[in-house]
């Protein structure tokens, strides 16, 4: 199972156009395949320089890459949250992403029409983020009516609960997301059995044309990004698309007389990782296959992400890092040098760690 971003944002600020990026630049390299599941979902291969060295060092031929789906949500629009336009249903489908990338309008454009009436990104994000708190609201508040009765007759769980509901209701109705909300386990538990979406982590985005890239309006979707402790991007998506749909040839020419190293393809992949705090691990038991998972995971954890019987019959993980193997050069090396260590299923995996799993079932 990847991960997965949902990109929302009003109508009309050019998500479909980022999405269309995506999807293009990801068809034509090699590398990087997106491939469009249904025409509003497309998953792309994480750009892995680590894969292609260790798929060398240890003689794997075709090394299984990791992969992020991103959605592109149709527009949200004020009073989504209670099923204005095609709201609900909208708000519905982000519920199951993992993170969220907000686009924001910052281009001018006399042709685009704005659905506010003139470009101002903060009324914008807000208009979002409140109609995102509007619908979490409306789940804690059934949730709360739902075990109150419970809860008046004395059960301690159903109280303990209320307690948790009452203090995110309180958090939203302050017009703050449930993402800057500072958990504990207990808290986390209820998080996730809602699926409420203002947990989720955000990555701003803000689109504009490449001379605007240091706008006022830019500046203004940064700071409220860092404010928010979320993640920010600057993208120009139309020029993005335009370069999308160039040769490989020509789109490497525009990137270096644009002073750019690489698309916005892999620059927002690389910030998606970073906003999940993902990491990435690999097995090469039989093939080589790269595993995305969370900062802090276990390894009998991990072990469960390839099949719930490695979790189950978890014995030990021999593990060692991309970094052993590129020094010593040879898993046989790394054997003779005594850097392959045995690790126990409470061991916290560690980016670009090289795993085996031992397990009985
Ligand atoms: N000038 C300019 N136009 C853009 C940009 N991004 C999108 N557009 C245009 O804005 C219109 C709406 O974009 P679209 O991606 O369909 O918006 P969506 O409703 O958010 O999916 C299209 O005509 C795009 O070509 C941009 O960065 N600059
Ligand atoms: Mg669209």
């Amino acid at each position: 199972m990847g991960f997965n971003c949902g990109i929302i944002g009003l109508p009309n600020v050019g998500k479909s156009t980022i999405f269309n990026a995506l999807s293009c630049a990801g068809a034509q390299m090699a590398n990087y395949p997106f491939c469009t599941v249904e025409p509003n979902k497309g998953i792309v291969t994480v750009p892995d320089e680590k894969l292609g060295k260790i798929a060398e060092l240890l003689g794997k031929k075709n090394p299984i890459p990791t992969k992020i789906e991103f959605i592109d949500v149709a527009g949200l629009v004020k009073g989504a949250s209670k099923g204005e336009g095609l709201g609900n249903k909208f708000l519905g489908n982000i519920r199951n992403v993992d993170a969220l990338i907000h686009c924001v309008r910052c281009f001018k454009s006399e042709d685009v029409v704005h659905v506010a009436g003139d470009i101002n990104p903060i009324r914008d994000i807000e208009i979002i983020n409140t109609e995102l708190c509007l619908a979490d609201l409306a789940i804690l508040e059934r949730a709360k009516e739902k075990i109150s009765k419970l809860a008046a007759s004395g059960d301690r769980n159903a109280q303990a609960k209320i307690e948790i509901l009452k203090k995110f209701i309180l958090h939203l109705n302050d017009g703050k997301l449930l993402n800057c909300f500072d958990f504990d386990k207990n808290e986390y538990e209820i998080i996730t059995e809602y699926g409420l979406i203002t947990s989720m982590p955000v990555l701003y985005l803000a689109n504009t044309d490449e001379e605007n890239f240091k706008s006022v309006h830019v500046n203004e979707v940064k700071s409220y990004a860092e404010k928010a402790n979320s993640e920010f991007l600057p993208v120009a998506g139309k020029l993005e698309e335009e370069i999308s749909e160039l040769s490989s040839n020509e789109r490497q020419e525009y990137l270096n007389a644009m002073g750019l190293t690489e698309s916005s393809l892999v620059r927002l992949i690389k910030v998606s990782y970073k906003l999940l705090r993902l990491i990435t691990y690999y097995t090469a038991a039989t093939d080589l296959q790269a595993w995305t998972i969370q900062e802090g995971t276990t390894s009998a954890e991990a072990a469960g992400k390839i099949h719930t019987d490695f979790e189950r019959g978890f014995i030990r993980a021999e593990v060692y890092h991309y970094n052993d193997l590129i020094s010593a050069g040879s898993e046989h090396k790394i054997r003779e040098t005594g850097k392959l260590r045995s690790e126990g299923r409470g061991y916290v995996v560690k980016d670009a760690d090289i795993i085996r799993f031992l397990f009985n079932v």
